[in-house]
Protein backbone atom coordinates (compact mmCIF):
# COMPACT_ATOMS: atom_id res chain seq x y z
CA UNK A 1 0.00 0.00 0.00
CA UNK A 2 1.49 3.39 -0.66
CA UNK A 3 1.90 6.29 1.51
CA UNK A 4 -0.43 8.48 -0.54
CA UNK A 5 -4.10 9.22 0.84
CA UNK A 6 -6.54 6.70 -0.31
CA UNK A 7 -10.16 7.45 -1.27
CA UNK A 8 -12.83 5.24 -1.95
CA UNK A 9 -15.65 6.35 -4.01
CA UNK A 10 -19.19 5.11 -4.88
CA UNK A 11 -21.03 5.62 -7.64
CA UNK A 12 -17.63 6.55 -9.22
CA UNK A 13 -19.07 6.18 -13.00
CA UNK A 14 -21.77 8.69 -12.51
CA UNK A 15 -21.40 12.17 -13.11
CA UNK A 16 -19.87 13.44 -9.68
CA UNK A 17 -17.87 10.15 -9.51
CA UNK A 18 -16.24 10.95 -12.73
CA UNK A 19 -15.43 14.47 -11.81
CA UNK A 20 -14.44 13.76 -8.31
CA UNK A 21 -11.89 10.90 -9.63
CA UNK A 22 -10.76 14.14 -11.40
CA UNK A 23 -10.33 15.82 -8.66
CA UNK A 24 -8.70 13.41 -6.52
CA UNK A 25 -6.25 11.92 -9.07
CA UNK A 26 -4.92 15.48 -9.22
CA UNK A 27 -4.77 16.00 -5.86
CA UNK A 28 -2.34 12.28 -6.08
CA UNK A 29 -4.86 10.28 -3.90
CA UNK A 30 -4.71 6.17 -4.55
CA UNK A 31 -8.09 6.17 -5.96
CA UNK A 32 -10.57 2.74 -5.21
CA UNK A 33 -13.91 3.31 -6.78
CA UNK A 34 -16.84 0.93 -6.69
CA UNK A 35 -17.97 -0.76 -10.03
CA UNK A 36 -21.41 -2.66 -9.81
CA UNK A 37 -22.98 -5.65 -11.95
CA UNK A 38 -21.16 -8.61 -13.89
CA UNK A 39 -20.75 -6.89 -16.93
CA UNK A 40 -21.14 -2.67 -16.11
CA UNK A 41 -21.35 -0.89 -19.76
CA UNK A 42 -19.41 2.09 -18.09
CA UNK A 43 -16.31 0.18 -17.27
CA UNK A 44 -14.44 0.48 -20.08
CA UNK A 45 -14.57 3.92 -20.87
CA UNK A 46 -13.75 4.94 -17.22
CA UNK A 47 -10.84 2.95 -17.36
CA UNK A 48 -9.86 4.68 -20.69
CA UNK A 49 -10.39 8.30 -18.92
CA UNK A 50 -8.40 7.41 -15.69
CA UNK A 51 -6.02 4.35 -15.79
CA UNK A 52 -4.94 5.01 -12.16
CA UNK A 53 -7.95 4.28 -10.62
CA UNK A 54 -8.56 0.64 -8.80
CA UNK A 55 -12.38 -0.66 -9.52
CA UNK A 56 -13.83 -3.04 -7.13
CA UNK A 57 -16.82 -4.84 -8.00
CA UNK A 58 -19.19 -4.59 -5.37
CA UNK A 59 -23.04 -2.99 -4.87
CA UNK A 60 -24.99 -0.72 -2.25
CA UNK A 61 -27.30 -3.58 -1.69
CA UNK A 62 -25.06 -6.15 -0.90
CA UNK A 63 -23.36 -5.82 2.63
CA UNK A 64 -20.24 -7.85 2.08
CA UNK A 65 -19.49 -6.68 -0.82
CA UNK A 66 -18.79 -3.16 0.24
CA UNK A 67 -17.10 -4.97 3.72
CA UNK A 68 -14.62 -6.64 1.14
CA UNK A 69 -13.89 -3.65 -1.14
CA UNK A 70 -13.45 -0.81 1.94
CA UNK A 71 -11.08 -3.47 3.69
CA UNK A 72 -9.34 -3.77 0.49
CA UNK A 73 -9.21 0.17 -0.09
CA UNK A 74 -8.61 1.19 3.71
CA UNK A 75 -9.61 4.03 2.87
CA UNK A 76 -8.99 7.67 4.88
CA UNK A 77 -11.99 9.27 3.16
CA UNK A 78 -15.53 7.86 1.66
CA UNK A 79 -17.03 9.29 -0.71
CA UNK A 80 -20.74 7.72 -1.09
CA UNK A 81 -22.08 8.71 -4.47
CA UNK A 82 -23.85 5.91 -5.86
CA UNK A 83 -27.35 6.20 -6.09
CA UNK A 84 -30.88 5.25 -7.84
CA UNK A 85 -30.63 9.37 -8.60
CA UNK A 86 -33.38 10.02 -11.18
CA UNK A 87 -36.67 11.50 -9.63
CA UNK A 88 -39.11 10.18 -12.62
CA UNK A 89 -37.32 6.96 -12.17
CA UNK A 90 -37.85 6.33 -8.60
CA UNK A 91 -41.44 6.54 -8.74
CA UNK A 92 -41.67 3.75 -11.24
CA UNK A 93 -38.72 1.78 -8.86
CA UNK A 94 -39.59 2.72 -4.89
CA UNK A 95 -38.74 -0.71 -3.60
CA UNK A 96 -35.20 -0.39 -5.63
CA UNK A 97 -34.74 3.03 -4.57
CA UNK A 98 -35.51 2.69 -0.94
CA UNK A 99 -33.16 -0.87 -1.58
CA UNK A 100 -29.96 1.87 -3.32
CA UNK A 101 -30.04 5.10 -2.11
CA UNK A 102 -31.87 4.69 1.46
CA UNK A 103 -30.92 0.81 3.13
CA UNK A 104 -27.51 1.52 0.64
CA UNK A 105 -26.08 4.01 3.35
CA UNK A 106 -26.93 1.79 6.34
CA UNK A 107 -24.92 -0.88 4.83
CA UNK A 108 -22.13 1.14 3.62
CA UNK A 109 -21.87 2.35 7.28
CA UNK A 110 -22.21 -0.95 8.83
CA UNK A 111 -19.65 -2.09 6.04
CA UNK A 112 -16.90 0.45 7.33
CA UNK A 113 -17.78 -0.26 11.54
CA UNK A 114 -17.37 -4.45 10.31
CA UNK A 115 -13.53 -3.75 8.86
CA UNK A 116 -12.77 -1.24 11.81
CA UNK A 117 -12.39 1.54 10.00
CA UNK A 118 -14.56 4.35 11.93
CA UNK A 119 -11.67 6.90 11.46
CA UNK A 120 -12.47 7.29 7.51
CA UNK A 121 -14.14 10.32 6.63
CA UNK A 122 -17.22 9.85 4.85
CA UNK A 123 -18.94 11.75 2.63
CA UNK A 124 -22.79 11.25 2.14
CA UNK A 125 -24.39 12.77 -1.13
CA UNK A 126 -27.70 14.37 0.52
CA UNK A 127 -29.84 16.33 -2.00
CA UNK A 128 -32.04 19.07 -2.31
CA UNK A 129 -34.98 16.79 -2.85
CA UNK A 130 -35.37 16.93 0.49
CA UNK A 131 -36.83 20.05 1.13
CA UNK A 132 -39.50 19.38 -1.46
CA UNK A 133 -40.21 23.09 -2.54
CA UNK A 134 -43.46 23.35 -1.37
CA UNK A 135 -45.28 27.36 -0.85
CA UNK A 136 -45.67 26.67 2.53
CA UNK A 137 -42.03 25.62 2.70
CA UNK A 138 -40.61 28.05 0.59
CA UNK A 139 -37.73 30.18 2.68
CA UNK A 140 -37.38 33.28 0.67
CA UNK A 141 -33.36 33.49 1.29
CA UNK A 142 -33.36 29.90 -0.29
CA UNK A 143 -33.31 26.92 2.08
CA UNK A 144 -30.24 26.06 4.08
CA UNK A 145 -29.26 23.39 6.70
CA UNK A 146 -32.17 24.17 9.06
CA UNK A 147 -34.96 24.65 6.80
CA UNK A 148 -37.52 21.86 7.16
CA UNK A 149 -37.46 18.84 5.18
CA UNK A 150 -40.98 17.47 2.92
CA UNK A 151 -39.36 14.84 0.26
CA UNK A 152 -41.83 14.75 -2.73
CA UNK A 153 -40.46 11.71 -4.63
CA UNK A 154 -39.30 8.02 -3.32
CA UNK A 155 -36.15 9.41 -4.27
CA UNK A 156 -36.58 12.39 -1.60
CA UNK A 157 -37.67 10.44 1.06
CA UNK A 158 -34.95 7.15 0.53
CA UNK A 159 -32.58 10.23 0.59
CA UNK A 160 -33.93 11.53 3.82
CA UNK A 161 -33.73 8.30 5.34
CA UNK A 162 -29.74 8.11 4.31
CA UNK A 163 -29.59 11.82 5.45
CA UNK A 164 -30.60 10.99 9.06
CA UNK A 165 -28.83 7.49 9.25
CA UNK A 166 -25.89 9.32 8.25
CA UNK A 167 -26.47 11.89 11.17
CA UNK A 168 -27.28 9.24 13.49
CA UNK A 169 -23.93 6.94 12.84
CA UNK A 170 -22.08 10.65 13.06
CA UNK A 171 -23.35 11.25 17.13
CA UNK A 172 -24.22 7.36 18.05
CA UNK A 173 -20.46 6.43 17.18
CA UNK A 174 -18.72 9.67 16.90
CA UNK A 175 -17.77 8.38 13.32
CA UNK A 176 -16.87 11.56 11.13
CA UNK A 177 -19.83 11.09 8.23
CA UNK A 178 -20.29 14.93 6.66
CA UNK A 179 -23.82 15.38 4.76
CA UNK A 180 -23.24 17.87 1.64
CA UNK A 181 -26.89 18.81 1.08
CA UNK A 182 -26.58 19.57 -2.80
CA UNK A 183 -28.75 21.75 -5.01
CA UNK A 184 -28.63 20.42 -9.13
CA UNK A 185 -25.64 20.29 -10.38
CA UNK A 186 -24.97 19.61 -14.01
CA UNK A 187 -22.32 19.62 -16.78
CA UNK A 188 -20.95 17.71 -19.68
CA UNK A 189 -20.84 14.23 -18.02
CA UNK A 190 -24.72 14.43 -16.85
CA UNK A 191 -26.34 11.52 -18.14
CA UNK A 192 -28.65 11.87 -20.75
CA UNK A 193 -32.40 11.03 -18.43
CA UNK A 194 -31.60 14.53 -17.14
CA UNK A 195 -33.44 17.68 -18.47
CA UNK A 196 -30.01 19.83 -18.67
CA UNK A 197 -28.75 17.23 -20.94
CA UNK A 198 -31.40 15.88 -22.40
CA UNK A 199 -32.18 19.81 -23.58
CA UNK A 200 -28.18 20.37 -24.50
CA UNK A 201 -28.08 16.90 -26.48
CA UNK A 202 -30.96 18.00 -28.56
CA UNK A 203 -30.08 21.55 -29.28
CA UNK A 204 -26.88 20.58 -30.46
CA UNK A 205 -28.90 18.01 -33.10
CA UNK A 206 -31.67 20.15 -33.87
CA UNK A 207 -28.77 23.16 -34.99
CA UNK A 208 -27.10 20.63 -36.68
CA UNK A 209 -30.43 18.98 -38.85
CA UNK A 210 -30.05 15.37 -36.77
CA UNK A 211 -32.90 15.98 -34.80
CA UNK A 212 -36.43 17.67 -34.98
CA UNK A 213 -38.06 17.91 -32.22
CA UNK A 214 -37.41 17.56 -28.45
CA UNK A 215 -40.21 15.77 -26.01
CA UNK A 216 -40.53 17.34 -22.31
CA UNK A 217 -42.63 17.68 -19.37
CA UNK A 218 -43.62 20.37 -17.14
CA UNK A 219 -41.53 23.78 -18.25
CA UNK A 220 -42.55 25.98 -15.38
CA UNK A 221 -40.44 23.98 -12.34
CA UNK A 222 -37.63 26.02 -11.21
CA UNK A 223 -34.03 24.50 -9.70
CA UNK A 224 -30.94 26.02 -8.59
CA UNK A 225 -28.49 24.90 -11.21
CA UNK A 226 -24.81 24.45 -10.62
CA UNK A 227 -21.42 23.05 -12.10
CA UNK A 228 -20.69 19.82 -11.12
CA UNK A 229 -16.95 20.63 -10.99
CA UNK A 230 -17.26 23.48 -8.54
CA UNK A 231 -19.33 21.01 -6.31
CA UNK A 232 -16.73 18.26 -6.07
CA UNK A 233 -14.69 20.56 -4.67
CA UNK A 234 -17.05 21.00 -2.12
CA UNK A 235 -17.60 17.49 -0.94
CA UNK A 236 -14.08 17.15 -0.64
CA UNK A 237 -13.55 20.49 1.16
CA UNK A 238 -16.31 19.14 4.01
CA UNK A 239 -13.44 16.43 4.53
CA UNK A 240 -10.99 18.18 4.87
CA UNK A 241 -12.79 20.50 7.17
CA UNK A 242 -12.24 19.57 10.93
CA UNK A 243 -15.55 18.62 12.34
CA UNK A 244 -18.03 16.55 10.13
CA UNK A 245 -21.32 18.70 9.47
CA UNK A 246 -23.59 19.27 7.41
CA UNK A 247 -23.35 21.69 4.26
CA UNK A 248 -25.78 23.02 1.55
CA UNK A 249 -23.67 23.67 -2.26
CA UNK A 250 -26.20 25.77 -4.29
CA UNK A 251 -25.74 29.13 -6.60
CA UNK A 252 -28.39 30.78 -4.73
CA UNK A 253 -30.45 31.26 -8.03
CA UNK A 254 -33.19 29.66 -9.11
CA UNK A 255 -34.12 29.23 -13.35
CA UNK A 256 -36.94 27.83 -14.84
CA UNK A 257 -36.59 24.83 -17.80
CA UNK A 258 -37.93 27.37 -19.91
CA UNK A 259 -34.96 29.78 -19.03
CA UNK A 260 -32.55 27.02 -19.82
CA UNK A 261 -34.19 26.43 -23.41
CA UNK A 262 -33.78 30.37 -23.88
CA UNK A 263 -29.74 30.33 -23.22
CA UNK A 264 -29.73 27.16 -25.00
CA UNK A 265 -31.24 27.61 -28.08
CA UNK A 266 -29.63 31.45 -28.27
CA UNK A 267 -26.27 29.51 -28.63
CA UNK A 268 -27.19 28.59 -31.58
CA UNK A 269 -28.87 30.81 -33.01
CA UNK A 270 -32.23 29.81 -32.61
CA UNK A 271 -34.33 32.69 -30.71
CA UNK A 272 -37.67 31.18 -30.94
CA UNK A 273 -37.37 27.70 -29.58
CA UNK A 274 -41.60 26.96 -29.39
CA UNK A 275 -41.40 25.44 -32.69
CA UNK A 276 -38.80 22.77 -31.72
CA UNK A 277 -40.24 22.01 -28.53
CA UNK A 278 -43.47 19.24 -28.01
CA UNK A 279 -44.59 18.30 -24.28
CA UNK A 280 -45.86 15.41 -23.41
CA UNK A 281 -47.67 13.91 -20.30
CA UNK A 282 -45.06 10.86 -19.94
CA UNK A 283 -42.12 12.85 -18.63
CA UNK A 284 -44.89 14.36 -16.32
CA UNK A 285 -44.56 13.35 -12.37
CA UNK A 286 -47.11 12.30 -9.82
CA UNK A 287 -45.42 15.11 -7.79
CA UNK A 288 -43.40 17.58 -8.47
CA UNK A 289 -40.87 20.06 -6.85
CA UNK A 290 -42.25 23.57 -7.52
CA UNK A 291 -38.69 24.97 -7.09
CA UNK A 292 -35.26 24.95 -5.40
CA UNK A 293 -33.40 27.70 -4.37
CA UNK A 294 -30.37 27.16 -1.67
CA UNK A 295 -28.67 29.23 0.39
CA UNK A 296 -24.80 27.98 0.28
CA UNK A 297 -24.20 30.89 2.97
CA UNK A 298 -22.48 28.62 5.39
CA UNK A 299 -20.24 26.74 2.84
CA UNK A 300 -18.82 30.12 1.78
CA UNK A 301 -18.52 31.14 5.46
CA UNK A 302 -17.08 28.17 6.73
CA UNK A 303 -15.87 26.07 3.97
CA UNK A 304 -14.41 29.46 1.64
CA UNK A 305 -16.64 26.96 -1.17
CA UNK A 306 -17.45 29.28 -3.59
CA UNK A 307 -19.15 28.25 -7.29
CA UNK A 308 -17.21 29.78 -10.31
CA UNK A 309 -19.61 28.88 -13.18
CA UNK A 310 -22.80 31.04 -13.16
CA UNK A 311 -25.99 29.99 -14.79
CA UNK A 312 -25.56 31.11 -18.70
CA UNK A 313 -22.27 30.21 -18.52
CA UNK A 314 -23.63 26.41 -17.28
CA UNK A 315 -25.91 26.30 -20.64
CA UNK A 316 -22.93 27.06 -22.91
CA UNK A 317 -20.62 25.13 -21.32
CA UNK A 318 -23.22 22.11 -22.28
CA UNK A 319 -24.33 23.15 -25.72
CA UNK A 320 -21.05 23.73 -26.83
CA UNK A 321 -19.99 20.34 -25.59
CA UNK A 322 -22.83 18.52 -27.48
CA UNK A 323 -21.87 20.17 -30.43
CA UNK A 324 -18.52 19.19 -30.57
CA UNK A 325 -19.74 15.64 -29.49
CA UNK A 326 -21.83 15.98 -32.37
CA UNK A 327 -20.09 16.99 -34.79
CA UNK A 328 -17.33 14.29 -34.49
CA UNK A 329 -19.88 11.46 -34.86
P1 LIG B 1 -25.50 9.53 -11.40
O1 LIG B 1 -24.76 10.12 -12.53
O2 LIG B 1 -26.88 9.01 -11.63
O3 LIG B 1 -24.60 8.34 -10.80
C1 LIG B 1 -25.14 7.39 -9.92
C2 LIG B 1 -24.08 6.35 -9.61
O4 LIG B 1 -24.65 5.40 -8.68
C3 LIG B 1 -23.61 5.56 -10.82
O5 LIG B 1 -22.22 5.42 -10.76
C4 LIG B 1 -24.26 4.19 -10.61
O6 LIG B 1 -23.49 3.12 -11.12
C5 LIG B 1 -24.26 4.11 -9.09
N1 LIG B 1 -25.18 3.09 -8.59
C6 LIG B 1 -26.49 2.90 -8.93
N2 LIG B 1 -26.98 1.83 -8.29
C7 LIG B 1 -25.98 1.33 -7.52
C8 LIG B 1 -25.88 0.22 -6.65
N3 LIG B 1 -26.89 -0.63 -6.44
N4 LIG B 1 -24.69 -0.01 -6.04
C9 LIG B 1 -23.63 0.81 -6.26
N5 LIG B 1 -23.67 1.87 -7.08
C10 LIG B 1 -24.83 2.13 -7.71
O7 LIG B 1 -25.61 10.56 -10.19
P2 LIG B 1 -24.79 11.92 -9.92
O8 LIG B 1 -25.51 13.03 -10.57
O9 LIG B 1 -23.36 11.70 -10.19
O10 LIG B 1 -25.04 12.11 -8.35
C11 LIG B 1 -24.13 11.57 -7.40
C12 LIG B 1 -24.85 11.48 -6.05
O11 LIG B 1 -25.26 12.77 -5.63
C13 LIG B 1 -26.12 10.63 -6.07
O12 LIG B 1 -26.22 10.00 -4.81
C14 LIG B 1 -27.22 11.65 -6.23
O13 LIG B 1 -28.44 11.15 -5.72
C15 LIG B 1 -26.67 12.80 -5.42
N6 LIG B 1 -27.10 14.15 -5.81
C16 LIG B 1 -26.95 14.55 -7.12
C17 LIG B 1 -27.30 15.84 -7.47
C18 LIG B 1 -27.14 16.34 -8.88
O14 LIG B 1 -27.72 17.39 -9.22
N7 LIG B 1 -26.33 15.66 -9.71
C19 LIG B 1 -27.79 16.72 -6.49
C20 LIG B 1 -27.91 16.28 -5.17
C21 LIG B 1 -27.53 14.99 -4.84
P3 LIG B 1 -23.73 2.40 -12.56
O15 LIG B 1 -22.75 3.03 -13.47
O16 LIG B 1 -23.43 1.00 -12.27
O17 LIG B 1 -25.17 2.65 -12.93
O1 LIG C 1 -33.27 16.97 -14.51
P1 LIG C 1 -34.25 16.41 -13.57
O2 LIG C 1 -34.64 15.00 -13.77
O3 LIG C 1 -33.65 16.67 -12.11
P2 LIG C 1 -34.33 16.70 -10.66
O4 LIG C 1 -35.62 15.98 -10.65
O5 LIG C 1 -34.34 18.11 -10.21
O6 LIG C 1 -33.28 15.84 -9.81
C1 LIG C 1 -31.88 16.08 -9.90
O7 LIG C 1 -31.51 17.03 -8.93
C2 LIG C 1 -31.69 16.60 -7.56
C3 LIG C 1 -31.25 17.77 -6.65
O8 LIG C 1 -32.29 18.69 -6.50
C4 LIG C 1 -30.85 15.37 -7.33
F1 LIG C 1 -30.96 14.98 -6.04
C5 LIG C 1 -31.30 14.26 -8.27
O9 LIG C 1 -30.47 13.12 -8.08
C6 LIG C 1 -31.17 14.73 -9.72
O10 LIG C 1 -29.80 14.90 -10.00
O11 LIG C 1 -35.58 17.28 -13.58
C7 LIG C 1 -35.56 18.68 -13.36
C8 LIG C 1 -36.93 19.25 -13.67
C9 LIG C 1 -38.08 18.53 -12.97
O12 LIG C 1 -39.01 19.48 -12.54
C10 LIG C 1 -38.71 17.69 -14.08
O13 LIG C 1 -40.10 17.40 -13.88
O14 LIG C 1 -37.18 19.10 -15.06
C11 LIG C 1 -38.50 18.61 -15.25
N1 LIG C 1 -38.56 17.98 -16.57
C12 LIG C 1 -39.35 18.42 -17.60
N2 LIG C 1 -39.19 17.61 -18.66
C13 LIG C 1 -37.90 16.88 -16.97
C14 LIG C 1 -38.30 16.65 -18.29
N3 LIG C 1 -37.01 16.10 -16.33
C15 LIG C 1 -36.47 15.05 -17.02
N4 LIG C 1 -35.55 14.28 -16.41
N5 LIG C 1 -36.84 14.79 -18.32
C16 LIG C 1 -37.76 15.56 -18.99
O15 LIG C 1 -38.07 15.29 -20.15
Amino acid sequence: MSDSKRAFVTGITGQDGGHLAELLVGKGYEVFGLIRGQRNARREAFTREFPGVTLLEADLTDHTSLARAIDTARPHEIYNLGAISHVGYSFRNPTLTMEVTGKGVLNLLEAVRSVGLDEARIYQASTSEMFGGLDYNRPGAGYNEDSIFHPRSPYGVAKLYAHWIAKNYRESYDMFVSCGILFNHEGERRGLEFVTRKISDAVARISLGKQDTLVLGDLWPKRDWGYAGDYVEGMWSMLQHDVADDFVLASGETHSIEEFLDHAFARVGIADWAPYVRQDPQFLRPAEVDILLGDPAKAELVLGWKRAVDFKGLVHRMVDHDLALQREI
